[in-house]
């Protein structure tokens, strides 16, 4: 239209709709922002992640993704809410903000998104097929840190299916060969999911736990305390294993194992009532609140 995108917070988005209000935003602020397609989903589809920066080169940079399941619509609608805000008021924004490389990824499995869309609401995994009429791999069990340990299956019929081997999936590759490839100087990787509001972080594959994660339980609490103070939601904060179950594969571990040091899953909203079908009012308040807890975040980043 004549704002040139479609995007609003108002309903959830097709990917069509997500992909050119990345775009537009590109084109509109060539000087901090920009579009990369790090590579193809099975199906084809483009794998975009969007970049704001003020191009200053000793920055701390951040990797925020959502999408890595299909069914989790809040999730990209809140990653894409957040590209809102950062882009269309950079120059107001806090210096802490504007002293870090963004790095967004708002839809990491096109192809279940997509498929939620026309298909199968409650589609988890992502397209590639399996075994006969088994299809999809959990892309969140497919990462290479401890895979094909706990929590993930090797039946191409489970909706926990860990794939053929690790990075077996054009979507997980792209994604980790990006990381591991980029310039960029990581201190902090967070993957939004839903549902349950929860802030987990490392490990997933085993009841252990990092040796710094003191540093993670501290910094979850006062995300989740800037979320409640915000939007009245409360976040409980702990290791995945621990609050949650065991679950090798997953792609928070992945990026701790690389050496980023605040990697997180964030579970959304809600805690039960909708589940994965939340409402679109819950859209603002969620993205808003969580906004918050990614402020906290990025202070924390900057100290060190
Ligand atoms: N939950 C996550 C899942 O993939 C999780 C929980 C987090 C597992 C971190 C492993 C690591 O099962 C949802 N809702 O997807
Ligand atoms: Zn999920």
């Amino acid at each position: 239209d004549r704002r040139g995108h479609r995007m609003t917070w108002k309903q959830y988005h097709r990917l069509e709709d997500i992909y050119g209000f990345m775009d537009y935003l590109a084109k509109t602020y060539p000087s901090i922002i920009s579009v990369k397609s790090i590579g193809k989903s099975f199906e084809g589809r483009d794998l975009k992640i969007l970049r704001i920066s003020n191009g200053k080169s000793d920055n701390k940079a951040v990797f925020i993704d959502g999408g890595i399941h299909a069914r989790e619509w809040i999730s990209p609608a809140t990653v894409t809410y957040f590209i809102y805000q950062f882009a269309e008021y950079f120059d107001v924004e806090s210096d802490d903000i504007k002293g870090i490389d963004w790095y967004f990824m708002p839809v990491v499995n096109p192809d279940g998104y997509e498929y939620t869309h026309t298909v199968d609401r409650l589609w988890r995994k992502n397209r590639k097929p399996g075994y006969r009429a088994c299809t999809g791999t959990d892309l969140n069990r497919n990462f290479g840190h401890h895979w094909g340990g706990k929590g993930a299956s090797n039946s191409p019929c489970s909706e926990i299916y860990r794939g053929s081997n690790a990075f077996s999936e054009p979507e997980t590759l792209a994604l980790s060969e990006f990381i591991k490839s980029s310039a960029a100087n990581f201190s902090a990787y967070v993957t939004y999911h839903s549902y349950g509001q929860y802030m987990l972080y490392p490990w997933g594959y085993d009841n252990a736990v990092p040796p710094d994660y003191k540093d993670l339980d501290n910094l979850g609490k006062k995300m989740a305390e800037a979320i409640s103070k915000t939007g009245g939601s409360q976040y409980q904060v702990g290791s995945s294993s621990g609050l949650l179950y065991p679950a090798a594969g997953g792609s928070d571990d992945w990026a701790k194992s690389q050496g980023i040091k605040y990697s997180y899953t964030i579970e959304l909203s809600d805690t039960g009532r909708y589940g994965f079908v939340l409402p679109t009012s819950f859209i603002v308040p969620v993205a808003k609140e969580n906004l918050a807890g990614l402020r906290v975040l990025a202070s924390q980043v900057i100290k060190e």
